[in-house]
């Protein structure tokens, strides 16, 4: 197991030097955020992310995300060049010495959250998603004041692509990320690098808009589109956890069996009211997921790959990125490696 910590580059809050006084910190997972979504990222931008992590003593071999622009999403014939250009980055950052690419294939949306900063009994915030309270949201009509979203869309360029989604429901998507994936995974295979698609969060469509990467039977549907070690997951518990019928151990052991996990994403959530739920602290008394179970099962596949403690609160008056601060999110990698630990020490005997 690869304990890895996300990093937003020179602008975030908190840096490499933090970053590497965690204990059992090895890798940072990053990407460069200076180019537009499609476009080629220049070889010293990623080299130069390289160098920062070396200075500190972690190493640079996982990117999340590189993202996947529109027109690939909806099968445009602009894609082509969109995905040449995917090609290109993956051939970049496996000179660079990157492993695992993490993505996603969410229409418009990534994450959706209703608050960020959700107020605990204990004083510390946390990021909340209540769908009543995103429902009452129209984008259409630029009624849409979600945080964490790309405000770099207008009101009308945001309508515009919503209309173009208007063609493209569940099984239109399968067959766009079928194309793209029959592209891109041979060049991964050349260049030995692992793709690893983040799950739908919330794991459900929002909108109307399409959603497929939410469910077992899914994931299961994702992978056989490209049967290859290159084709995997980022299998992130608190996205998939937020529908209580995804059993997060048994797809771990499923999954995981198969090499086909080669990022995780762990986090806790608790479940509020039908499709709703608060982030928590990463230990499993704090939230509704049995995150003990989630690593017996990460150590029964004998999990090799890389793990990240996934969005944190924001305690001890930090503030920053939210989701993203040092401090609970450092608890959050202890705590699994802690976990870790016990499970392999106790296994050992
Ligand atoms: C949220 C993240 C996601 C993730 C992307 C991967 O905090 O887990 O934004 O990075 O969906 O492409």
């Amino acid at each position: 197991m690869k304990m890895s910590f996300r990093w937003y580059g020179n602008d975030d809050p908190v840096t490499l030097t933090n970053i590497s006084q965690i204990p059992g910190m090895r890798s940072v997972v990053s990407a460069v955020y200076s180019v537009p979504v499609g476009e080629v990222w220049p070889m010293e931008a990623i080299l130069e992310i390289k160098d920062s992590c070396e200075k500190h003593g972690l190493i640079f071999d996982i990117v999340e995300s590189v993202p996947v622009h529109e027109d690939i999403k909806l099968g445009k014939p602009s894609r082509e060049r969109y995905i040449e250009n995917y090609c290109q980055n993956i051939r970049n950052l496996a000179k660079a010495g990157v492993k695992v690419i993490c993505y996603n294939f969410m229409p418009v949306f990534d994450w959706l959250r209703s608050s960020l900063n959700f107020e605990n009994e204990d004083g510390s915030t946390s990021l909340i998603y209540r769908e009543e309270d995103v429902l009452a949201m129209d984008p259409s009509k630029g009624d849409l004041s979600l945080p964490g979203w790309d405000s770099s869309y207008t009101k009308e360029s945001l309508g515009k692509l919503l209309d173009e989604y208007k063609g493209i429901d569940e099984e239109a998507l399968w067959r766009n990320v079928e194309y793209f994936l029959k592209k891109i995974i041979p060049v991964c295979e050349e260049c030995d690098v692992k793709m690893a698609v983040h799950p739908d969060d919330p794991p459900w469509g929002i909108f109307g808009l399409p959603r497929i990467v939410t469910t077992e039977e899914n994931l299961a549907r994702y992978l056989a589109l490209v049967d290859s070690p290159c084709n995997g997951l980022t299998l992130c518990t608190g996205s998939l956890g937020a529908n209580p019928e995804n059993d997060l151990p048994r797809m771990i052991r499923r999954f995981g069996a198969e090499g086909k996990i080669p990022f995780m994403h762990v986090r806790n959530i608790k479940y509020v009211g039908e499709r709703g739920f608060n982030e928590t602290a990463h230990k499993t008394e704090c939230g509704s997921l049995n995150i003990y179970e989630i690593m017996r099962a990460l150590y029964d596949v004998k999990f090799d790959g890389y793990i990240r403690p996934d969005h944190g609160r924001m305690i001890w008056g930090e503030t920053g990125r939210p989701g993203y601060g040092l401090y609970d999110r450092a608890l959050g990698a202890v705590y699994l490696n802690g976990l870790w630990e016990a499970i392999n020490k106790e296994n050992e005997r």
